[in-house]
């Protein structure tokens, strides 16, 4: 057959970039990205869609544990018979202990917009899916939001402004001075902030980067203020310090729409330059000239992730960046931090609602996060998994994740698989979690789905399907409609992909015949973009002024997590374990440890696997500055342990400036059994503490513990 390219989206991960498909007797030959894509941008794994997609690691028919748990026996049954065990192993465990005993996990794998829409919970400012289990009567749909991103897109955001960060965006465009604090655009998913950031830049605007790394954008930024890991609060407290004393906040903007400046101001007292240049390794000048700077900018816009999330204090180290650029005035004014405007049309969502009367997991000790994410934290399954606490959970669905390379403390884990009556894995690839599952289940990558996917600003896109499914790989959609139908809830669910796209677009802003005649995809009005919404009545569903909060303003004292028994001000809390936490550890473990910065040719613990991929890190590294190195007698490339007080696992050393003195950075991903060599040893999370935990998110301390290197011989 002749070859034939065909406009479509990239189907590695959900970030929707547009990819031309080359296509040789209906299999992939080539993948070449679309410029003109509003993403805009392929990635490296993009670009190695085919290697993914024929990778002979796949998992291609479903399979039934023989051995026992953790062995690697299986034997391969049909799609029917598994479904049938699962709905069998699920109505045991609730005719047993209740439906709340059955629990679901979804993972980074998860995050496609045709699962969220129609699994999501009833909120759709959360992005995961957490209600596929509500039917069946269970709470606890759980997933990969009970330790990433939510800290900063819900629970910092929401009691502060109101409005989750999805719906704000820097206004790169329009700015004056780009504070990129935690984040590292250029491995985001899809990297397409990077062209406006540089494009910001070029036209003259300022580029500050903060962070413990000389990352990707640090390098290219007019300044890099590297910083200690989780000490951000104490930070953003200090530049407030500074600009409150000097009378440089924005008056007239706090005094109208900001509640708690007097409190906040008479806070930031105890964190002046000096003493937080102690704390943060952050030189006082520097602290005083960004305060300045901050305030004098012309629209100063913001762009975070999660890089203040795994601390101590990770929620209100946020808020009190937040804080900072509220009283600044640099909210929703050109340049600043735009919130997005209303949008005049709606996608339709299927209603699923928690049941009543039961509470998620952790509902106990993190109520604000299960209240906000209508979901269990699951950092808290192992109470409930190993003692019964508050009640038993029996039975796990893990959709898309990596638990065991994700988490801390894989061996407890692997504790809570074998005690578990029944496990379901449905993945892309045989996991290290797969291996203790009673049924594991085959994925397509989103080549073999057909779907849509929408961008921000107003653009959807047919998601076409490429080609055939490789084997008996299912869709996560068709499966979870499948189970459901076992389950007895099938008929709430379009029974196919087909029928989904009729469902959604019999409504939606654009028809299906309009996206089917434009494969490149359809613009739609997402409503106009106007400055000061705020004065405008257009943040609050009923039309009044002022901000979408308890009391329709800025909260820099949050009423809302005083509710909860939360501190209402931003309060900074050193990280527990850390130099000034626990010094007499760090006399025993006298380096900073960071780990989980994003590196490009991978992702969490994918394409670990794949040879064009970790052509480009063959190795797991642990990055150390050349004093550390020289002091420990280290050399580039040579075999180090990382030991913390948990354990010690081997990683390669990479000697470089691009990490402070005194801190180092550990890659993380590795541990899985397909993997390469090298990084199937290498589990990062061997070495973090799931105790250790930020107390309003549950979220584990990932990136602010303590560690040592040494030689290995
Ligand atoms: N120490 C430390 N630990 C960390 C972090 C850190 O920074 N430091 N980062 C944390 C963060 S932010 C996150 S999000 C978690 C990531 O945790 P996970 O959610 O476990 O992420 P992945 O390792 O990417 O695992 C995703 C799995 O989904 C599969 N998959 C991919 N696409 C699909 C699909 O379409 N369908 C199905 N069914 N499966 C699919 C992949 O094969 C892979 O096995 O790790 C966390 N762990
Ligand atoms: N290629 C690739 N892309 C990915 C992923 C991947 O694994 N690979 N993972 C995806 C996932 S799960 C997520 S959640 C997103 C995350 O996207 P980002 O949050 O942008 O993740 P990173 O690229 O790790 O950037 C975080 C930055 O925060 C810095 N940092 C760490 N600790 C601190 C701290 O205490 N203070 C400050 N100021 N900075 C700190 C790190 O050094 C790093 O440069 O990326 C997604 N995109
Ligand atoms: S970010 Fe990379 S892997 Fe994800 S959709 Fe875009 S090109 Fe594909
Ligand atoms: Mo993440």
């Amino acid at each position: 057959m002749a070859k034939e390219t065909v406009v479509g989206i990239c189907g590695i991960c959900p970030g929707g970039c547009g990819v031309n498909v080359v296509l040789r007797d209906g299999k992939v030959e080539k993948i070449l990205p679309i410029k003109d894509h509003p993403m805009g941008v392929v990635c490296v794994r993009g670009l190695h869609s085919k290697e993914i997609i024929y990778s002979r690691d796949r998992l291609k028919y479903p399979l039934r544990r023989v051995g026992e748990k953790g062995d690697g026996k299986f034997e391969r049954i049909t799609w029917d018979d598994a479904i049938e065990s699962i709905v069998r192993a699920f109505r045991k465990t609730k005719d047993e202990y209740g439906a709340q005993a059955v629990m679901s996990y979804f993972g980074r794998g998860s995050f496609d917009t045709n699962l969220v829409d129609v699994f999501g919970a009833p909120d759709p400012t959360s992005k995961g899916v957490t209600g596929f289990l509500y039917p069946f009567g269970s709470p606890n749909g759980t997933g990969v939001s009970s330790l990433c991103s939510v800290s900063y897109n819900l629970l910092a955001a929401i009691p502060t402004l109101g409005s989750s960060m999805h719906a704000l965006y820097p206004d790169f465009a329009n700015t004056d001075l780009m504070v990129i604090w935690g984040a590292n655009p250029p491995t985001d998913s899809p990297p397409n902030k990077v062209k406006k950031i540089l494009a910001a830049r070029k036209r003259g605007a300022r580029l500050v980067v903060i962070d413990p790394m000389r990352s990707h954008m640090a390098k290219k930024a007019d300044q890099w203020i590297g910083i200690r890991p989780g000490t951000d609060g104490a930070l953003a407290l200090s530049l407030i310090n500074v600009i409150v004393n000097e009378n440089r906040h924005d008056e007239a903007f706090v005094r109208d729409w900001t509640s708690g400046f007097e409190a906040l101001r008479d806070y930031a007292q105890e964190f002046p330059p000096e003493k937080v240049e102690k704390i943060t390794r952050v030189p006082r000048e520097t602290i005083v000239a960004l305060g300045r700077s901050i305030a004098a900018a012309n629209g100063a816009s913001l762009l975070m992730y999660t890089g203040l999330e795994y601390s101590n204090s990770g929620v209100q180290s946020i808020r009190a960046v937040l804080c900072l650029w509220a009283i600044t005035g640099n909210m929703d004014v050109p340049g600043g931090l735009m919130f997005r405007p209303p949008s005049p049309v709606k996608f339709p969502r299927i209603k699923l609602d928690p049941p009543p009367g039961v509470k998620p997991i952790g509902a106990d000790k993190y109520p604000f996060f299960c209240d906000i994410l209508n979901s269990a934290q699951f950092m808290e399954a192992p109470r409930a998994i190993l003692r019964g606490e508050p009640y038993p959970v029996k039975s796990l669905l893990i959709f898309g994740a990596s638990l065991l390379t994700s988490l801390p403390d894989p061996e407890m884990w692997k504790k809570c698989f074998k005690k578990l009556d029944f496990m379901v894995v449905f993945d892309r690839f045989m996991t290290a979690d797969a291996m203790y599952a009673d049924i594991v289940l085959p994925a397509t990558t989103n080549y073999e789905n057909l779907g849509y996917q929408k961008y921000p600003g107003g653009y959807c896109q047919l998601r076409q399907r490429v080609i055939d499914p490789v084997e008996e790989a299912k869709s996560g959609y068709t499966f979870l409609v499948e189970l459901a139908e076992g389950l007895g809830y099938g008929d709430l669910f379009p029974p196919s992909e087909a029928d989904r796209l009729e469902f959604v677009f019999a409504s939606g802003p654009v028809s299906l015949a309009e996206l089917k005649a434009h494969p490149e995809g359809v613009k739609y009005d997402a409503g106009k973009q106007e400055y000061r919404k705020y004065e405008k009545g257009l943040l609050r569903k009923s039309g009044e002024t002022g901000f979408n909060t308890p009391s329709k303003k800025i909260e820099l004292v949050s009423s809302m997590l005083e509710k909860y028994g939360y501190d209402g001000l931003p309060a900074y809390v050193e990280p527990t374990e850390s130099p000034l936490g626990s010094p007499a550890l760090y006399k025993k473990y006298p380096l900073v440890f960071n780990s989980g910065a994003r590196i490009q040719s991978t992702f969490r613990s994918q394409h670990l696997n794949i040879p064009g991929l970790l052509k480009l890190q063959p190795k797991p590294q642990v990055l150390i500055h050349p004093l550390d190195a020289r002091e420990r007698g280290i050399e580039n490339g040579d075999r180090v342990w990382v030991e913390s007080p948990r354990g010690r696992v081997g990683f390669w050393a990479r000697v470089t400036g691009d990490v402070m003195t005194g801190q180092v950075e550990v890659n993380v991903g590795g541990g899985s059994p397909i993997h390469a060599a090298p990084w199937r040893e290498a589990n990062a999370n061997h070495l973090t503490d799931p105790e250790n935990r930020d107390p309003i998110s549950g979220f584990p301390v990932y990136k602010a513990l303590l560690c040592d290197v040494k030689k290995r011989h």
